[in-house]
């Protein structure tokens, strides 16, 4: 551990690579705790580079054994050595041959990142800067090269032994060892890498290409765990049909595997023809998965697959153009996700993910452009900026130019950047070309950090039936010209959808705002409408739009946009929680309005789509009415955890018949097999939906439904909905359930890791008691990042009132955390104290406690570059 000077790294220093690499020859010997590499790189100068510059390889925690050029060991007064790099002053101007040997400390290796041993399986992982852990390298993304690996170890530790690309060769290395040889023909960067090593059992299925080329899936999972791994092998199976259908994206190589690993730093990684996954987006059962898990598995094995084509074959020349590939394939997951699922209730969710986790980032002191210009630690800009606004920004573009152009530009981008490590500039560019559009105006997203704001009046005269609608769009703290907005809208009337109003600068109801403000005139207006904005959140932006209750809910009984209905829903409970959230005394009575809309839209729809009905019962959480009163007053937890119960128990207590009913309505016959499938999550959502509401309107009812439901439930969708109705229930109940749930999964990390989460979401302040405890459990582990997650994360992000505790327990809590880990797993220390990144917004009295813990942090001498670069930038 050291205490870095923070050193940052600037988009606008980028040069090319003085060398580059075309061949790699990997030997890697494994073993537990020395293993060695062994490193033969075909090297030459970079035409475009500097000609004469000393060769600079990156490395870290790695031991050098020997080096030797063209066939020539060199002597260490020939090169340089430190602790991040290698150095050959002169360097042959010509081609050359490096042959590197290196040892590392797999075992050893706690930070998760290089070559490392997860519950006895060796793995990797290389992105961002990984590789440089195994080897000297040029370990930047615009360096690609062709990989042979030949991997060898013990046949007993690791039987199964997978790299990059196709498998070449194996067989019997001696001395009880064993070697198999892959060889991956595409070019890739060094992020790409990887290896695995270990006993694993493997499920096994196929995939023949439009092209024709037969294609041998395998998923490796721990032993014993196959029958687990066979939801994500058709996810795989599903993904590539969907891309070739979709995007005209057919598979490279012959094999495809991925490896399921318990430690893991991040969700997966998207290796050439090897992707590595956190083991809990990989397994499932109907007995330890919900239908989250579910529909997570699906969309991040979609995710690692299309990375092939959105970041494999065509790769980012640096990493500050890490959204081309990340926000590309995020809009590409998100539309199988929707193409697979339903699509109104996938937007749905997407919104919601994007309002909990990026508001508050572009809205606090983490705040960077979706391309930041700089940057102290990649690792840290793996952001919901750089995913999910990335992906917002894709799907801006598809609004504005039209699904065919779109998918033209799309065809183009492939073509013209195969096989290159591309950039932001070139991605454009491919739609410039096919549209003949100039979109440097909407390349404006990509620089500009912060969530807009469109203020919207209107008015109608009803002498000439018009309907104006004037905007203005600000982004308060950057400075410069306006963004390009796609609005898509339309107007509703008290019948429903104004089909015959039309407005000229709307076609196809799409208007492109590019002004700071601007007004668009509807003509044909037959009666004073309602205007339905941002259909299906066209732009990322908050929208002022004065509407009354009864105008949202015009909306909601009467908007054709599904995303609308639920917004004008949540738009009403967000007014009345607010309102409350600052009172004394709330009235419940005023939410009757919106509880008798509820009730109607059961009513007529619940049945019909009763996924789609689970959300617009759900009411905003807890995050997003903080950064909504965030934005101009000082955020107290306790007082919005009470308006915010005050307007469900007033839903519950109204509609408790009609809830009952629709429990019963929704009941599976006795012996239906459980199937993951979007229709029937979407009926236990709703049912869990209503059981919710039941228990807090009534929590004496409600603990004996919640038992009674975990006394049958078949499936952990069930299940954990009624511990978690339970949860928030003080009582012997609760703690029974706990402890039964406990011991019928005692040897199920992954299911114990829901019920830490669960426990460390309880909004009481025994709270704290508990997670100390709990961090004794045999299953809770330091060094397991989901372990982690699931008690101390989830307390940080999914416990508001008693993470921002006015006596600042909480706060130190966390910190302690953060400072423990920080000693083995950098990364993921840094990523736990992000929590703090809406301090700001806070009352005063919970500001300074939370300034003092942070600062607590800053004043440590020994603190990884991780660390101390999110607690400065967060302080600053
Ligand atoms: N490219 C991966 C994300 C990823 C990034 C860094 C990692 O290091 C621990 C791991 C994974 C993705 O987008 O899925
Ligand atoms: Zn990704």
């Amino acid at each position: 551990m050291r205490t870095e000077t923070p050193t940052m790294i600037r988009l606008e220093d980028y040069r090319p690579s003085d060398y580059l690499i075309d061949r790699v020859e990997l030997d890697v010997r494994l073993h537990s705790r020395e293993t060695r590499i062994t490193a033969t790189l075909a090297m030459r100068p970079n035409p475009v580079g500097r000609a004469g510059a000393p060769l600079v390889l990156d490395g870290e925690d790695l031991t050098l054994v020997s080096l030797a050029l063209d066939g020539q060991p060199l002597c260490p007064d020939a090169y340089g050595l430190n602790a991040t790099s290698l150095t050959l002053p002169n360097p042959p101007s010509e081609s050359f041959t490096l042959r590197i040997e290196t040892q590392v400390n797999p075992t050893a290796n706690t930070r998760l990142m290089g070559l490392y041993r997860s519950n006895g399986v060796y793995c990797t992982q290389c992105e961002a800067d990984g590789f440089r852990r195994i080897t000297y390298f040029l370990d930047r993304p615009d360096v690609m090269a062709v990989y042979t690996t030949r991997i060898e170890a013990d046949l007993d530790e690791a039987p199964v032994l997978l790299g990059n690309g196709n498998p070449a060769d194996s067989g019997p290395a001696g001395d009880g060892r064993h070697y198999a040889i892959w060889h991956d023909p595409h070019p890739k960067p060094a992020y790409l890498f990887a290896l695995v090593g270990g006993r694993l059992d493997r499920v096994s299925g196929s995939f023949t290409t439009m092209e024709g080329r037969t294609v041998d899936l395998g998923i490796y999972v721990e032993p014993g765990q196959a029958a687990r791994a066979e939801y994500a092998l058709d996810a795989v199976i599903r993904s590539m049909a969907w891309d070739e259908q979709a995007f005209g994206r057919a598979y490279d190589l012959d094999v495809f595997n991925v490896v399921a690993v318990s430690d893991f730093n991040m969700g997966a990684m998207e290796n050439k023809g090897l992707n590595i996954f956190n083991d809990k987006f990989v397994l499932a059962s109907p007995e330890t998965a919900t239908d989250a898990d579910y529909a997570n598995i699906e969309a991040i094995i979609a995710h690692e697959y299309f990375h092939n084509w959105s970041g494999n074959r065509v790769t980012c020349r640096d990493w500050f153009q890490l959204c081309l590939k990340e926000g590309l394939t995020v809009f590409r997951d998100q539309e199988f996700s929707s193409d697979t699922r339903s699509r109104a209730v996938h937007r749905i969710s997407e919104v919601r993910t994007l309002r909990a986790r990026q508001f508050p980032e572009d809205a606090g002191p983490l705040a960077h452009p979706v391309r930041p210009n700089q940057y102290a630690e990649i690792n840290n800009f793996y952001t919901a900026t750089v995913y999910e606004k990335g992906a917002e920004i894709v799907r801006m573009l598809r609004t504005l130019i039209g699904g065919q152009a779109f998918r033209t530009g799309m065809d183009r981008y492939f073509a013209t950047c195969d096989g290159t490590a591309a950039t932001v500039e070139d991605f454009l560019a491919a739609f410039e070309a096919v549209t003949s559009r100039d979109l440097s105006a909407f390349a404006r997203w990509y620089e500009r950090p912060g969530t807009p704001t469109v203020s919207i009046t209107g008015d109608y005269d009803p002498e000439a039936k018009t309907y104006r609608i004037n905007f203005r769009q600000s982004l308060p703290g950057t400075e410069g010209p306006p963004l390009v907005i796609p609005v898509v809208l339309g107007l509703v009337g008290p019948e429903g959808a104004m089909d015959e109003a039309r407005a000229e600068r709307a076609p196809g109801g799409v208007f492109a705002l590019e002004q700071e403000t601007d007004t668009l005139t509807f003509s044909n207006v037959a009666a004073a409408p309602v205007p339905s904005l941002f259909r299906g959140f066209s732009a990322p932006v908050r929208v002022a739009f004065e509407a009354t209750d009864a105008q949202h809910l015009l909306l909601l009984r009467h908007d054709t946009d599904p995303f609308n209905r639920w917004q004008a829903a949540q738009s009403v409970g967000m007014r009345l929680v607010i309102r409350w959230a600052g009172s004394d005394s709330p009235e419940a009575a005023e939410a009757d309005a919106l509880v008798e809309a509820l009730g109607a839209f059961l009513d007529a729809e619940a049945l019909r789509d009763p996924a789609f009905a689970a959300l617009i019962l759900s009411l905003p959480s807890e995050g997003d009415i903080a950064n909504e009163i965030g934005i101009g007053s000082a955020v107290d937890p306790d007082a919005i955890r009470m308006a915010r119960e005050t307007l469900r128990r007033r839903i519950g207590e109204r509609l408790s018949d009609r809830l009952a009913q629709l429990r019963g309505d929704l009941a599976d016959r006795p012996g239906t097999p459980f199937s993951p499938d979007a229709a029937s999550a979407g009926r236990r959502a709703l049912r869990n939906a209503a059981l919710d509401l039941i228990a807090v309107a009534d929590p004496i009812a409600g603990v004996d439904l919640a038992g009674e439901q975990i006394a049958t439930a078949t499936n952990m969708t069930d299940r954990l909905a009624g511990l978690g109705v339970l949860a928030l229930i003080a009582g012997p109940q609760r703690e029974a359930a706990l402890k039964d749930f406990a011991e019928r999964f005692r040897s199920e990390p992954l299911v114990l890791d829901k019920w830490f989460a669960i426990q460390a979401t309880i909004p009481e302040s025994g709270t704290l008691e508990r997670i100390a405890a709990l961090r004794q459990h045999p299953t809770f582990s330091n060094t397991n990042p989901n372990r982690v997650r699931a008690l101390i994360g989830s307390f940080s992000s999914g416990n508001p009132t008693q993470f921002n505790r006015a006596d600042g327990a909480g706060y130190a809590l966390v910190t302690d955390a953060v400072l423990a880990l920080d000693q083995s797993n950098p990364q993921l220390a840094a990523r736990l104290l992000t929590a703090f990144g809406s301090w700001r917004m806070l009352e005063p009295n919970r500001r300074s406690v939370a300034h003092k813990a942070l600062d607590r942090i800053r004043s440590q001498t020994e603190l990884s570059r991780d660390v101390s670069d999110i607690v400065t930038r967060t302080l600053a």
